[in-house]
């Protein structure tokens, strides 16, 4: 066997990154979120990248699965599913099976499943880098080739507190356009969604109408991640129809969806109530969504995105990406996976102008809205190993308040009796 495509070794970094205090339905971000840098070093001395969520229970499945995988070929990522299932036997999930929205992500029920495929993701990604970096290919090329050579994001747009960034509040439609303008003009980006379920409805009905104004024509989304009622989401489905894209997730669970959906010619789209393979048939049969929003994270890596893209095409169901707070490993990773869609024909989300810190070098950058596909060997990025050090030092300092993501214990620090809301 040749050993340059033999797994020698795993590298875990934990990571604190420094995040602003943007304001969802669960409370508003910590200053600093927990991310998992994934390193796994061939035979032949490569080493290639993964990134995905970093609070404990993920660290503890990783650590796992970290020390099953020496001796494993980098080529064999479809073994890495077995491989997690039987560490996560052996670690305690607790929290990871409750019924509650995910804190660490807002893409619904987080359960066990899900939290070892977010797992599997980063181990995934970094044998993918591995295997492009020892044979001279592009992740993409290892994906069967890409389609594009540029992949369109989408602005995000959040209410948000003044913090320590540079960005100051916005609290209001003029502020959320003085944002959008910002973006507009550092990224280029030609859509934008703006994060809801923040104010009462009325406020972001505003807001989208002044993003209208401001923007004529621009693709226009917003996402209260399932804060309304379906009386709600017809009524604001009837203010904004002739404005928006989408409508993302404006109530919970796939029933809601349904309805909504058959009563308005507004469409939806969800990182929500579709989050699973398991859940595909119920939300296509029902008619819920006409735009399913993938994370390679939560599905289980990048052939998983391929094959989530399969499923939709067959359905007629559009296919866009959700992102989270993440890193230039995960946008990189999303990028070249995203350029081996065909028929993607909705903008990406995408945290990352909210990062101000990252653990890759150069910084990428968008032009005109857009990230050039790298045909560099694997993802075609380089870890910075200072800046890792020292957001791992971090992680090390902290006393333990950061290290699970908790927005709603962020937002009572400063408001003590906040609960979520649902109009
Ligand atoms: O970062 O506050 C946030 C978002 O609300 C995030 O947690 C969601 O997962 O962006 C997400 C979404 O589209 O639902
Ligand atoms: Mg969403």
């Amino acid at each position: 066997m040749d050993t340059k495509l033999i797994v020698d070794e795993v590298r875990l970094t934990p990571i604190l990154i420094s995040d602003p205090p943007l304001l969802n339905t669960q409370g508003v971000h910590q200053p600093y979120t927990p991310r998992l840098v994934v390193e796994v070093v061939t035979g032949g001395g490569v080493s290639g990248l993964g990134e995905t969520y970093g609070d404990g229970v993920y660290l503890d499945t990783a650590r796992r699965l970290a020390e099953a995988l020496p001796g494993c070929l980098i080529t064999d990522v479809n073994a890495l599913f077995g491989l997690a299932a039987q560490a996560a036997d052996t670690v305690d999930t607790v929290g990871a099976d409750d019924s509650g929205v995910d804190a660490s992500g807002l893409r619904g029920v987080r359960t066990a499943d899900k939290l070892r495929l977010s797992v599997v993701s980063a181990f995934e990604t970094a044998c993918l880098d591995a295997l492009g970096r020892t044979l001279g290919l592009p992740v993409h090329a290892l994906l069967g080739g890409k389609v594009r050579d540029e992949v369109e994001y989408s602005a995000y747009l959040f209410h948000k507190w003044a913090g320590t960034d540079d960005w100051g509040a916005a609290l209001d439609p003029a502020g959320i356009v003085a944002q959008a303008r910002r973006f507009d003009r550092e990224y280029g980006f030609r859509s934008f969604k703006l994060k809801g379920g923040v104010f009462e409805p009325e406020r972001e009905i505003a807001a989208i109408r002044a993003l209208a104004d401001a923007f004529p024509g621009r693709p226009l989304r917003l996402d209260p991640n399932g804060a309304w009622s379906v009386e709600t989401s017809l009524a604001v489905a009837r203010e904004l129809g002739d404005v928006l894209e989408y409508l993302e997730d404006p109530a919970s669970g796939t029933a809601a969806m349904a309805e909504i959906a058959a009563r308005t010619d507004v469409p939806l789209a969800t990182n929500m109530c579709v989050t699973t393979f398991e859940e595909i048939p119920e939300a296509f049969a029902a008619g819920a969504v006409r735009i399913v929003l993938c994370d390679h994270h939560y599905w289980g890596g990048l052939h998983r995105t391929r094959e989530l893209a399969a499923l939709c095409r067959t359905y007629g169901v559009g296919l866009s990406m959700h992102s989270n707070t993440h890193l230039g490993i995960s946008l990189a990773a999303m990028t070249q996976v995203a350029a081996t869609l065909p028929g993607l024909r909705h903008a990406c989300d995408t945290h990352y102008p909210w990062q101000t810190e990252d653990v890759v070098t150069p910084r990428p950058v968008f032009r005109a809205g857009r990230l050039a596909v790298s045909d560099a060997p694997g993802l075609g990025v380089e870890l910075d190993r200072g800046a890792l050090a020292a957001l791992h030092r971090r992680w090390l300092d902290d006393d333990g308040t950061f290290r699970n993501r908790d927005d709603t214990a962020a937002i009572r620090t400063t408001h003590p009796t906040w609960t979520p809301r649902h109009w």
